[in-house]
């Protein structure tokens, strides 16, 4: 079972920013955030990235360890890093 707590931990403003923004990144809207998905996301940011760094990235959303990338592991991640900055 996923432990999706984190993002309850978050405050409402911060988490909703956070879930609005994930899910403006699952561009096909099936609830998984794809590699090409997280290419787009990665370069967003202004940097370029690799396949292998890319990967890497997708690895540490996956909380299952199923392969793939839940909009939830990604929402779930993201609060995460926001509560270790942030507590
Ligand atoms: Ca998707
Ligand atoms: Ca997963």
């Amino acid at each position: 079972m996923t432990d999706l707590s984190s993002i309850k931990r978050v405050p409402a403003d911060i988490a909703n920013g956070i879930i609005e923004n994930i899910k403006k990144y699952d561009l096909n809207k099936d609830g998984i955030l794809s590699f090409s998905e997280f290419k787009q996301i990665m370069s967003d940011t202004g940097t370029s990235y690799t396949d292998e760094q890319i990967l890497q990235t997708m690895k540490k959303f996956d909380i299952d360890n199923n392969g793939e990338v839940t909009v939830a592991e990604a929402i779930e991640v993201s609060a995460q890093q926001w509560l270790e900055a942030n507590e």
